[in-house]
Order: structure tokens, then sequence, then C-alpha cells
């Protein structure tokens, strides 16, 4: 399928915003939701809406069904050898926190250390923060390259026999950088750290493959890739699972409660405490569908060259700068910018009122804007319904924006 019949899938892109057709390039924040994961959820609630693991009845055996389908669905996705490994969780956030307040909290002591780069997300910071706090551990930073790369020199320098912990993103929701995430698990695993990979802007535009990488935690989010709001994965290896505690206790994780102790359940459960999350599974699990009879390869591929297509339309536009690095196979559909000393935040009111949505902020990733030294930055992200068209309007917008605001220049 091209883009444009990509596109028909999607009926939110077919409307007009400000008088001008929706040019959507923001799916690094969300994605846009197919037809078939909007029913996919609608279905749900229509016809067999009803709690999962407990019933004997037949709409609940039918939401069970589907909600544990959905699991064997992410299993096959991300090439986990059990679905045991996949546990369902509200987003990226609650996994990596899941990890940082579990395994960290348990393994962690004065003099161990925790790994992370200058790029990460705040959701892939604070937590190690919050746990190195309780536990005396050390944060140490991983340095980036000139064009904000990382080097495996730099990671053999940095991760030591203290590492305990190593979290780095697999794509960087600013730069857009790939991160040779597998080798960085290599050099974790050499210094006997486990090696957690932050999969959130990865996993819905590259194939991943958690036995592959031999990264021991995997975190994703169901909204940036077609899929709802409210559901993400934490997968993790069932050696290091089994051996950790719950972070949150209540009905569907117990195996026995008396008055005062109680057993959980075997894995995934024990990690899903409270009525789960089911019509987000189910539509993740559509959401996979999708993906799939597209191609994560095709996806890929397409993204790239619109990546490449984008910093050379971009790098065109006079006094706009792009921060990353210029070689488009070193990234995913990501590009941040700056025009001038124009805020970002007017770059994207100009966009908007030609209804090109980009997002502008830090976006969530304050110690990258220091080292870049900047206050903001806008970016544009692009995904499989997006088009070189969308990157020629996008490029009209920008030097409408610099005759706008002129008098920065
Ligand atoms: N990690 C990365 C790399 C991300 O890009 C994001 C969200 C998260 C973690 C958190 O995911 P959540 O689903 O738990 O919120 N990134 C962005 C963004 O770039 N713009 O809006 C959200």
């Amino acid at each position: 399928m091209n883009p444009y019949e990509i596109r028909k899938h999607f009926p939110i892109l077919d409307q007009e915003v400000n008088g001008n057709p929706l040019v959507y390039l923001d799916s690094a924040a969300t994605s846009q939701k197919p037809s078939a994961v909007i029913e996919s959820i609608d279905k749900y609630y229509r016809e067999y809406n009803s709690n999962v693991h407990r019933g004997v009845h037949t709409l609940g055996t039918k939401a069970t069904d589907a909600y544990e389908g959905a699991r064997e669905k992410v299993r096959k996705f991300i090439n986990a050898a059990s679905a045991e490994e996949v546990i369902f969780t509200r987003g990226t956030t609650t996994a990596l926190n899941t990890v940082a307040r579990s395994y960290g909290k348990a393994n962690l002591s004065e003099g161990d250390e925790i790994v992370i780069s200058y790029m990460e997300h705040h959701s892939n910071i604070i937590p190690w923060q919050q746990v190195a706090k309780e536990t005396g551990a050390s944060l140490v930073y991983l340095p980036l390259q000139q064009d904000g790369t990382i080097s495996l020199e730099d990671v053999r320098k940095t991760v030591t026999s203290r590492t305990k912990i190593v979290s780095i993103m697999q794509v960087s929701n600013v730069l857009g950088v790939i991160n040779p995430v597998k080798q960085i698990a290599q050099i974790a695993h050499d210094n006997g750290a486990i090696m957690v990979v932050d999969g959130a802007q990865s996993t819905p535009h590259l194939k991943v493959d958690v036995r592959s990488l031999d990264c021991d935690f995997f975190a994703f989010s169901g909204h940036k890739m077609v899929g709802p709001t409210g559901i993400g994965v934490l997968y993790g290896k069932k050696e290091l699972l089994e051996n950790m505690e719950p972070i949150e206790f209540g009905g569907e994780m117990i195996d026995f409660v008396g008055l005062y102790d109680s057993t959980w359940k075997e894995l995934p459960w024990k990690f899903e405490g409270g009525t789960p999350i089911i019509a987000g599974a189910i539509g993740l699990g559509a959401a996979i569908d999708f993906l799939e009879e597209i191609g994560l390869e095709h996806i890929e591929a397409h993204e790239h060259k619109l990546a490449a297509y984008a910093l050379e339309k971009m790098s065109a536009v006079e006094g706009l700068q792009i921060y990353g690095p210029m070689d488009a196979k070193q990234r995913a559909g990501v590009v941040t910018f700056n025009i001038g000393d124009v805020h970002p935040h007017d770059v994207a009111t100009v966009l908007d009122a030609e209804g090109i949505a980009v997002r502008a902020g830090h976006h969530c990733a304050q110690p990258l804007m220091k080292w870049l030294d900047v206050s903001a930055t806008a970016r544009a992200s692009f995904y499989l319904y997006n088009t070189e068209e969308d990157i020629d309007k996008l490029v009209e917008g920008l030097v409408k924006t610099k005759e706008y605001f002129s008098n920065v220049f």
C-alpha cells in the first residue's frame, strides 16, 4: 500500500484545519488510528464488554480470549520467547517506572551506577533519579557526539563493573537518531549489568526483536503505533520478572490472600493489579495486525525516504537549523529544528494556521535541550500515512513563517 492508500484507513486525516487540509506531523507525540483499531474497541464495548479472568459466563470468556489473544500478538510482534514475558501497562512511562521501582529498588545500593544518556525522555530519567536517591546508587550520563549520536567507544568507557543498569532509548523522540542498543546491551552484559530499552519511538517504526537485541527489559506505548492511549507494554526476561516484586497490589494479581500476608499469581498477571486495560489491549492487538499487514520493513523504508526528503528540503530554507545527524539512514522520521530566533511556539502557531500540526517545546527532554543549548525546538515527525507532499507543505509553511517574522532575521 502506498501512503495515499494507507491514509484512507485513517478517518481523522480527511479534514480541514483552519481552512486547509490537515497535515499531521506530530506522530511522535501520538499517532493517528486506523478504522480497524477504532472498530475493534467499538466492537468490544458493543458486543462483549466484560471483565476478564473471573466469570465463567460467555462474554467474560470472550473478553478474556481477546485480551490474552492481544498479549500473544504482542509476543509475536516483538519476538518474545513467551507471553509470560509480556506485561500490559499504561504505557512506556509506567513500564519504565515498574523496572526502576521493582528491579531497581531491589538490586541497587550505594556505589552502584545506572547509566543513561543525555538524550533520554523524562520517563527514562526521573524513575532512575528517584531510585538512585532511595538506594544511594548514582546516575551516570553517557556523553553524546557532536551530531547527537552515541559512540560505542564512549559506552565502553562509561559502563564499568560498577554499572548495574544501562537504560537507553532505541530511537530519540527529538533527534530521531537510531541508537545501537544491541551493541550497548552486549557491553552492559560484559560488565554484569542489565539492559533496559525505551522503545517508545522505535516499536512503531522499525522491526523490534527483543531476543535479537538481547535486552533484559523493553518498554513501549500503544498510542504511538496506531493503537489507543492508555495501553503499553513492559517486556522482561522471564528469569528477571520471576524474581521481581509487583509494584501494585490488589485484585487480579493475587493467588491467595490471608489476613496478614498474601501470595501473587504467576507471570505476567502478578504485575497487572486491578481490572486490566481490556479495550486498550484489544485495540493494540488490532494495531499490530494493521502494522503487520503493511509490514514494518515497508514502514521503516518509507520513513527513511521521508526523512531524507525532509532533510534535503528543509536544509534549503535559509536560517533553519536542524538538530541531529544529517544522514537519513541514521534517523527515523523525526526532524527537530529552529528558525532563526523565532520561538518554536510561534513557528507552530503559524504552521497551525496553515493546517500543519507540529510540536513545539522541550519534548520531555530538558537535559537534551540543555545539551543542545536551546530552551525549546519545533519538531516535525512522520509516519506511514505521511507523504512527500506533506513535507512540501511544511517547507512552504516554514518559508511563510520566516516572512512573517522577518524582523527577527
Ligand atoms: N520515551 C520516549 C522516547 C518517548 O518519546 C515518550 C513519549 C515516552 C517515553 C513516554 O511515553 P508515554 O506513552 O508513556 O507518554 N514522547 C512524547 C513526545 O515526544 N511528544 O509527546 C510525547
